[in-house]
């Protein structure tokens, strides 16, 4: 699949994900830092389409991008960040729940993205385990392979293979955008094949 149309459509703060077309999502969810914004740009071809900032929290809204006027990925706002308030967090992460269990707006796919350094937290596991609970295809995307020598990253890939079980894993370096060809070869397959659940699809 090549990208040659990216534009930014809308920020969602609220919990109104719909869109006036019935074009599938992508939706990007994973702790603050994994690097959703940093994955979005490196995807699309584009250094600056979403912010990205070392200090973890930068997307503060579900930011909709529409690609080749065929899908959005939809990057949402960090979960586990630390330095936020549980208050805060608890919005987030209740908002992000909302998307995942009752929005009209099912995403196609969740592609869960991870530092590969880091590994599945408990966090990235409820989430994975609240996806699972609500039938949605997911994705896991371990990203930051650069920082390994290859020998190690085999290592962790595997171990993080044994946790998630069924779920595939793709791995990616959003700074060398290693794994950039497959993983937009398993948005265009999850693009064509038939949807899990027509009736809710948006
Ligand atoms: N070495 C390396 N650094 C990365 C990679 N991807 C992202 N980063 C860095 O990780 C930090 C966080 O990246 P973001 O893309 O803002 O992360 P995010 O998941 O969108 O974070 P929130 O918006 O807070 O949820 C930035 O300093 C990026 O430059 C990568 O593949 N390799
Ligand atoms: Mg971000």
């Amino acid at each position: 699949m090549n990208i040659v149309k990216a534009e930014f459509v809308k920020g969602v703060i609220g919990d109104d994900y719909g869109v006036e077309d019935t074009l599938p999502h992508i939706a990007f969810f994973g702790r603050s830092n994994a690097g959703k914004s940093s994955l979005i740009n490196s995807l699309v071809g584009r250094k600056n389409l979403v912010k990205v900032s070392k200090m973890p929290g930068k997307t503060r809204e579900a930011n909709f991008f529409c690609i080749n006027d065929e899908f959005y990925l939809v990057d949402f706002p960090g979960y586990g960040y630390a330095k936020q308030s549980i208050k805060d967090r608890n919005k987030m992460v209740e908002r992000i729940f909302w998307y995942v269990e009752f929005s009209q707006a099912r995403p196609r796919s969740v592609f869960v993205i991870i530092d590969a350094k880091v590994g599945l937290t408990a966090l990235d596991k409820d989430m994975l385990n609240i996806l699972q609970a609500n039938k949605h295809h997911i994705v896991i995307v371990a990203n930051k392979i650069d920082k390994f020598p290859k020998s190690a990253l085999k290592e962790q890939i595997a171990l993080i293979k044994k946790e998630a079980k069924d779920i595939p894993i793709l791995t990616y370096s959003a700074k060398t955008h290693e794994g950039r060809e497959q993983l937009l070869e398993k948005i265009a397959g999850i693009l064509t094949s038939s949807p899990a659940h027509e009736d809710t699809i948006h």
